[in-house]
Order: C-alpha cells, then structure tokens, then sequence
C-alpha cells in the first residue's frame, strides 16, 4: 500500500471545506468578553462559518443576530452547572450560545457549527449539554525521528529526524479537529519513551514544547508528556530510579519544576513502567504506588496529574507453563494496591485485559477500584484491527465495552457509569485513547478511520449515543458535497465493518493469530509458542483457553454473576467462547453451529462481505471525485486479498488440525 505523501494543505475532515455551502440567512456574529478561548471562537469563526453561510461578519452585540459568551458577560443569571457545559437558545430574533465558563462556550460554539453544517435553521438551534467524561484524552505513540508506533498514516505530524516537525498551521488545524469533537487532553510522545525522547522534558524540548502547549491550551487541550520513569539516570546521570531514593525523589522535583517554568499549562505525565521492557519501580523492589506517588508529587504543586498505565505484564513467559495468564496480570499487579495511589494519580487501564483485540472481555479491574482514579485507554489506531487499510469502524466495538454491566456496584454498574463524571464520588474519570493520525493529508491514511476519531470524541462526551447514529453525523458533515446514496453507502459500510473484521479474523473471542512483530495478516501459532503469553492452545481435539476454575482462573477476578455467567461453558457467549474455554471442535454454540462449522463460515461469510463492500463501492464509481474513488476502492482491493488470506489460512489450519470437513463442502484445502 502505498503511503500518501504530504503535498498539499491537510483535508478538513468533518469540519466544513471551502465552498462547501451557501446559506443564505445572514451570520453576524458578536463574541462578547475577553479570553483565549474566546479569541479562539472568533478565529474559528471567520475560518469557518463563510464556508456554510454567504453573509458572515464579525460585529458589536447590538448588531449581531448570533451572540456568544459566557452567562456572566451576557450579564445572565442562567449556568448549565458544568464548566464544559453550554446552552444554545433562541432570545427574540438573536441566537444565545453562552456557557458557565468560555470553554463551554467554546463547545457551544462547536455544537453551533455543526448545526449550521447540517442546515438547521439559526433561531432552532436549541441545545443544551454537558461532557459526560471529564477526561478525554488522546495519546500519540510518536517518536522523534518521526517513525510512529503502530501508525497506519504516514510519519509524525510532530516530529521528524529528532526536530520538531510541525507547522503552527497545522497545530491549529488539528487543535480544532480535535476540540471539535470534544477532546480536552493530548501527549505528543510514545509511550515507549526511548533514550533521545527522555530529552523533551529538558530546556532543550521546552522552549518549542512551551508553543505547541499554548497552541492547543487555545483550544482548552492540554499537554502532557509521556516521560521514562529512568529519566534520573539517564538525563541525571544518577545511578539508581529508585521512587524512594532522595537523590530521585529531588531530580524529578527539580525537572518538574523547570517544565512549569516554561509550560504552565503543562498537564503531567504518562507513564508505562516496568512493561515492554520499559524501566519502572520493580527494578527496586518498589510497588507502582511508590513510583506513581513519587511523580505525583513532583507535579502537585502545579496541578499536575501522573496518568499510570495499567499494562505490566510479563512478556518473557516460558509458554509450557499454563498456571501463568497474561490476562489476569494487570488486576493482580493493582487491584491490591487500590487506595494507595495519590489523588493526582489517574490508573490508565486497557479496555480488556491482552492488548486491543477485535475481540476481548472487558477488563476486570474496572469495577474493582473504588479508591483510587482510572480512566479506560483505548486503542483508535487500528493496529490489531487491519491497520488503516481494512476498514473498521471501532465505536461498535467501544459502545459495546461501555454497555457492559461490572455488576461493581450490584446490577446496572455499565462501564459508561463508571468513567462518568455523571457518578456521585466515582473514581473513573473519563477516557484515553491511542492516535489514529499521521502526517497523510486525509490524517489517517484511510478516509473512513478519520470516522475512528470523530466516534471517538462523540462518545467520550456522551457514551449514550449511538454509534451508528455518529457514523451517519460523521458522513453527513464530511461528505457533504457527495450525494445521500454515497453516504449510505459508505455508513452501510462502516456500520458492519468490525463485525466483518471479527469474522473473517482469530473466531470467537480467541484473538492473536497475527503476524508477529507488525501485528497486520493472518498467522495462526504466529505467537503460539512465544513468550508474550498469547496462545489458543489449539490441537487435535479442541481448541481456546481454559480461564475457569480448572484452567488459569482468571475468571475469579469478576464480580458475580459475570464470574459465573463466563465460567460457565453453556451461558458464556459466543463471541467469547475461546477466550473462557478450551473446547472440542465439536462443541455446539448456542447459534446452533458447531465450533468447526462456526469457524468456516465466518470466514467465508467475512470475505463475502468484503466483496461486497468492493462491488457497492465500485457502485458508487460515476458519483464522486476519482481521486477519493481509486484511493479506497485501492485499500478494499488490499482487504480483499487480506481477508482471503485470513479465511484460507484459518479454515485449512482448522481443516488440518480437526479432520472435520465444512458440511457444505466448500474446498478448504486443496
Ligand atoms: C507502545 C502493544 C503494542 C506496542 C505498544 C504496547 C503498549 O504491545 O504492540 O506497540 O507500545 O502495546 O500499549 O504499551
């Protein structure tokens, strides 16, 4: 697959493109009172709204037909009661969009936009909302050379051969995307913080870095920085990372220090510790309480907050041993350690317990801290999930993990409660995700994963929503040029796109028969016999891992009845049969097909689709610029011939290792 250089200015995604629309009803527009993020609205506005309306001019209140501000500028005794919250009203022949603070204006102002783009009339634009997640974050995996760790769009939009890369131009066009949808917190740098990346907390990073923050703080995101807990040494040039060590414990004091000197905004760090072979506190017989407190308070005194990931792991396991489970490290490496943790901690825990699978339980620990923050990290980028060039539309995925009930605090406990700040002292504090964006003109090297992103955002601010729902706003505002036939096309397309994914990939909730080391193809014992403790155990007579109370009993860390409901073979559901359970070929679903009979359907069924995603595409050919027809219509060819390799590989290992034929008679294997 090609990558799509760099050439001209970056598409607008769903905010409006140039000469998209000509309303005729006139805008004159006044922003009332004085703030950054209130010049930010003006700026966004002349951007903008001449883009949907003919008339469009900034003016005084008393010329204005569209006013916006806060309550009190508007010397209004209304509040929505939240400091994101807004309201959009009707006053007389002026449309209001005021909130508690300019950052609800801010997203009023948003909202306001998207209505206009969606043609509805000025003076019926009411709304009124809130953010239901009080963080909603985006974490980019880049590196300084440029590179970006399972990145499907092309190179860093921030970084290239250790400089900085970026253009304000650009901060500011993806400041507002991202602001747009909702998104109030960023780090710019990889997880995986290797030994020049360390430098970005020093005075060699911060005079550039002090910019970029003040560039998006414009748009209410603040910045933080993934940071290597080894800093001390490696920047310090101390001999030890120890947290308790008082040599450490001033070191980051004192770097802490420096950054708010040049970045008061500055939000914190993120950190992933003794993971992936990353330094953290175990190397001194410290507990990651210690470590993440030590940061914690480094960065209290400016308000600052240490996000602590959740995915420590051993990825050196020895693959004959079966009483070791991956899935069940991270509740056991935090679960007992909750309410040790500092208030300005915040645990970042993966949605379920392996690693951003098509296919996954939700995570256990969710629902078992009741004392210490978290927030659910997600993965937009679709490193396991065909990697930009298979089309998968992830909010599917991510509405259903919301909908899940923990059963945390008796029935009814849905993981959307529990990261809301909706939740009377709950402990979840919103969601993070891994970046789908790269220096592509599109951003995201497939057009349909920008919809990735904007579900994303939608669905942090209100996990309500419904994702098909998003996926038809995302089309009509991006779209808007093509006709209402393309869009359904491409929304028919996103809305069966994961499941598609899920079926013609690893079956039944069993994951990871991929390609090691670049995750995209199939490879059925690809990690099977690896030591990162991800295998199906597949064999003569049955295949999937036991995880009840005869196998690893990873089952034990949900609360009842979702223990049980898992445990047992006949209530777990389908799709996650494999995760739970080894089981014989033979053994029934409750869809009625046997296990093998499952696995070859799926399989062909997922490659029909994907035909058919092609052929409805090629359907489309006359009613859409050529440029946007042959860059997907490339990218479907290029899933086509992926999901055939998937159903060929999976159905004649299958074949091989059961004996079974496909009771329709399909050839498997020639
Ligand atoms: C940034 C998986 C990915 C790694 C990633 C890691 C993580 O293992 O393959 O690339 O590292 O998750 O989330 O830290």
């Amino acid at each position: 697959m090609p990558i799509q250089e760099k050439t001209r200015a970056r598409d607008t995604c769903w905010l409006p493109e140039e000469g998209q629309g000509h309303r005729a009803e006139k805008v004159h527009i006044s922003v009332v009172g004085n703030g950054f993020r209130l010049d930010t609205i003006k700026k966004v506005a002349q951007t903008y709204l001449p883009r949907i309306f003919a008339d469009v001019d900034i003016v005084d209140a008393e010329f204005a037909n569209v006013i916006v501000g806060t309550f009190a500028d508007l010397g209004r005794s209304e509040r929505v009661g939240h400091q994101e919250g807004y309201r959009i009203f009707a006053d007389g022949s002026q449309l209001i969009i005021a909130g508690d603070t300019e950052f609800g204006v801010l997203y009023g102002f948003y909202e306001f936009l998207k209505k206009s783009q969606q043609g509805c009339p000025l003076l019926t634009m009411e709304a009124e909302d809130q953010p239901a997640m009080e963080v909603r974050m985006i974490n980019h995996w880049d590196n300084l050379d440029g590179s970006v760790e399972r990145g499907y769009a092309g190179k860093s939009l921030f970084f290239d051969n250790n400089a900085w890369a970026a253009s304000d131009e650009e901060i500011v066009q993806y400041a507002e995307m991202l602001s747009s949808i909702g998104i109030n917190a960023l780090t710019i740098n990889n997880v995986n913080v290797h030994a020049k990346e360390t430098e970005l907390i020093t005075e060699k990073w911060l005079p550039q870095l002090a910019k970029v923050a003040n560039l998006f703080d414009a748009y209410h995101i603040t910045l933080f920085l993934s940071a290597n807990f080894a800093s001390p040494m490696t920047l310090g040039h101390l001999q030890t990372a120890d947290p308790l060590d008082k040599r450490v414990v001033h070191w980051w004091k004192t770097q802490v220090e420096e950054i708010y000197k040049y970045i008061p905004t500055f939000g914190g760090f993120v950190i992933k510790a003794d993971s992936e072979h990353r330094p953290g506190p175990f190397t001194y017989g410290r507990t990651h309480a210690q470590g993440a407190n030590m940061l914690a308070d480094a960065l209290k005194p400016y308000g600052g907050v240490v996000f602590w990931r959740c995915f420590v792991y051993d990825c050196l396991q020895d693959w004959r041993d079966r009483s070791t489970d991956r899935a069940k490290a991270a509740y056991e490496h935090f679960a007992p350690l909750d309410g040790t943790f500092a208030d300005n901690v915040i645990l970042q825990i993966k949605n379920g317990p392996m690693d951003f699978q098509v296919r996954e339980p939700v995570s256990p620990l969710f629902g078992a801290l009741t004392q210490t923050n978290y927030v659910m990290e997600l993965q937009i980028t679709q490193e396991y999930t065909g990697q930009q060039i298979d089309v998968c539309y992830l909010p599917m995925q991510w509405q259903e993990i919301w909908s899940f009930d923990t059963h945390a605090n008796g029935e009814g406990t849905k993981i959307a409660d529990l990261l809301s700040s909706r939740q009377q002292d709950g402990k979840g504090k919103g969601v993070t995700a891994v970046s789908n964006i790269g220096n592509n003109q599109n951003w995201t090297g497939h057009p349909f994963a920008q919809a990735n992103l904007y579900g994303y955002g939608q669905l942090a601010w209100n996990p309500e929503q419904c994702p098909r729902k998003i996926a038809e706003e995302w089309a009509k505002r991006t779209y808007a040029h093509l006709s209402a036939e393309v869009r359904q096309t491409i929304c028919s397309i996103l809305k069966r796109s994961w499941s598609v994914y899920e079926a013609y990939t690893a079956p039944l909730g069993v994951g990871w028969m991929v390609n090691t080391g670049h995750h995209y193809g199939p490879n059925v014992n690809g990690y099977e016999y690896s030591p990162w403790g991800t295998y199906h155990f597949s064999d003569r007579s049955g295949l999937g891992v036991d995880r009840t109370k005869t196998g690893s009993n990873y089952i034990s860390q949900y609360k009842q009845p979702v223990a049980e409901l898992y445990g047992n073979v006949a209530t777990c559901p389908d799709e996650l049969l494999l995760f739970f359970h080894h089981v014989p070929y033979t053994h029934m679903l409750k869809s009625g097909k046997t296990v093998i009979q499952h696995i070859y359907d799926a399989h062909f069924e997922g490659v029909e689709e994907v035909e058919a995603f092609l052929e409805a595409w090629e359907g489309q050919k006359e009613a859409m610029p050529d440029s946007l027809y042959m860059h997907v219509k490339e990218r479907f060819e290029a899933q086509l011939a992926n999901a055939r390799e998937w159903r060929d590989q999976v159905n004649t290992y299958y074949y091989r290792m059961s004996g079974i034929n496909d009771e329709r008679g399909r050839t498997i294997y020639k």
